[in-house]
């Protein structure tokens, strides 16, 4: 039994569309955020660090796994699956290197904004400087794009996932970030018509 707690931030959303992609089934708990329910004594039982998203996993024998951080879910789901890992060495080299990029690079790089824009006045360097370096990580993503169809080749794997919470909700709440990319968004919308991404992006 696989339960998930999370909020339709980047990294809920990469999480749900795995699950959905691997097919697995499992309960959704929706976080409402706005009103602190990630800082609940109940749920920091599930993660100290107050943050979303987590899974737990329940054995049948009632032992529980707890899995927090978007990225180790994602993997612990795919391997479960047995998908969107691929096995050849050569195809792992050009696969983790977009991993890597969505979990250090665009994650943070979009999770900086809001702030910034909510500090708008004190800070408009501020903004400018993280939008043009967000950009210049989107713009990547587009040079990566231009040269296959998916992040990691010419098929969908964690690596897509690990992008598409991030550039979904840039897309609805900063289009600024993603403006202008063609490949990102020529892959954005193939990806998206994905029956499972599209559950995936639905909370
Ligand atoms: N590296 C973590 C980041 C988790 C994270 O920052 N989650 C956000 C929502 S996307 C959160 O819970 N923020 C509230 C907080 O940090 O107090 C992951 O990938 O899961």
């Amino acid at each position: 039994m696989l339960d998930l707690y999370a909020a339709p931030t980047t990294n809920g959303l990469r999480v749900k569309i795995t699950l959905e992609e691997c097919g697995l089934e499992y309960k959704l708990h929706r976080v409402d955020m706005s009103k602190q329910e990630h800082k609940t004594e109940e749920f920091l039982k599930l993660n100290p660090l107050g943050q979303t998203p987590v899974l737990v996993v329940e054995d049948l024998d009632g032992e529980r796994l707890i899995i927090c951080q978007s990225m180790a879910i994602m993997f612990y789901v795919c391997e479960e699956a047995g998908k969107f890992i691929p096995k050849d060495s050569r195809k792992r080299a050009e696969f983790w290197e977009p991993v890597m990029h969505a979990a250090t690079e665009l994650g943070p790089g979009y999770g900086a904004i809001p702030f910034i824009v909510r500090w708008e006045k004190e800070s408009e360097h501020a903004k400018k400087m993280f939008l043009n370096r967000i950009r210049m990580h989107m713009q990547h993503c587009d040079n990566i794009l231009a040269k296959r169809q998916y992040f990691a080749g010419n098929e969908v794997t964690l690596a897509d996932f690990s992008a598409l919470g991030i550039i979904s909700r840039a897309k609805s709440t900063y289009p600024e970030m993603v403006e202008g990319f063609f490949n990102v968004n020529r892959w954005y919308q193939k990806i998206s018509t994905r029956p499972a991404v599209q559950r995936g992006l639905n909370f």
